[in-house]
């Protein structure tokens, strides 16, 4: 039975399940949610994700969502991947970042890449809520400083090797540019995610993700 993946291609949460089956060279079959066209509020869809949310996995009759869960249980079809170790304690301190991408670094992100790119692509407002931006820049300080002093001396966010930490938080990243994180003093966030990006598997989920022109216009 093929896993299907029911995805939006340009936003970071998909990226995140797309990246990690193909780093896994998993067959997943990807459906297209466009939240353009409010495809994810289509009842078929909300009878499969309640959240009216993307991304979600069905395989057979198992329904999953949110993303982090989805990447175990892709990692799960591959334990010898290491993505997601079956050690106790590596497997929890995965977890944690996980956890804690959820928590901090995605809604640290998330202001940005609402305003400046999620705005324009789905709702064609092209003017950011400078006071959201303020009160977002300094979640975004907050939560950048953990994660750029975690990162000093370490190549990947947990243990020695890749893991499904790496994908979670390494996802956001990919719109730093286009979406004006205030991430410039972050010297090891940026050396991390340049390691995260020269993946192949980063690359081809890059090139499946790639934004329409109009909305990759600052
Ligand atoms: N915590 C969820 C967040 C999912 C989420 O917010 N997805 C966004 C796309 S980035 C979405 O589908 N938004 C559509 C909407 O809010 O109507 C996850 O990690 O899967």
């Amino acid at each position: 039975m093929t896993i299907e993946l029911y995805v939006f291609p340009p936003s970071p949460r998909s990226f995140k399940v797309m990246a990690v089956a193909n780093h896994l060279g998993l067959d997943c079959a990807l459906r297209m949610i466009d939240l353009r066209k409010g495809e994810q509020k289509a009842p078929q869809y909300a009878a499969l994700n309640p959240n009216m949310r993307a991304p979600t996995l069905k395989d057979g009759d198992l329904v999953l969502w949110e993303s982090n869960a989805i990447n175990q249980y892709l990692a799960l079809r591959r334990p010898e991947s290491g993505l997601f170790p079956a050690d106790e304690r590596a497997r929890l301190d995965v977890t944690r970042w996980q956890f804690w991408e959820l928590a901090h670094w995605d809604p640290a992100c998330a202001v940005f890449a609402f305003e400046y790119v999620a705005k324009r692509l789905v709702l064609g407002i092209n003017e950011p809520d400078q006071a959201a931006l303020a009160k977002g820049t300094e979640v975004f300080h907050r939560a950048a400083k953990v994660l750029d002093g975690h990162l000093a001396g370490r190549k990947f966010v947990s243990g020695d090797a890749l893991t499904l930490a790496d994908f979670s938080l390494g996802s956001a990243m990919n719109l730093a540019e286009l979406a004006h994180y205030p991430v410039e003093p972050y010297a090891e966030i940026r050396r991390w995610h340049a390691g995260l990006r020269a993946l192949p598997s980063w690359q081809k989920t890059l090139a499946q993700c790639a934004l329409p022109a109009a909305a990759a216009a600052a």
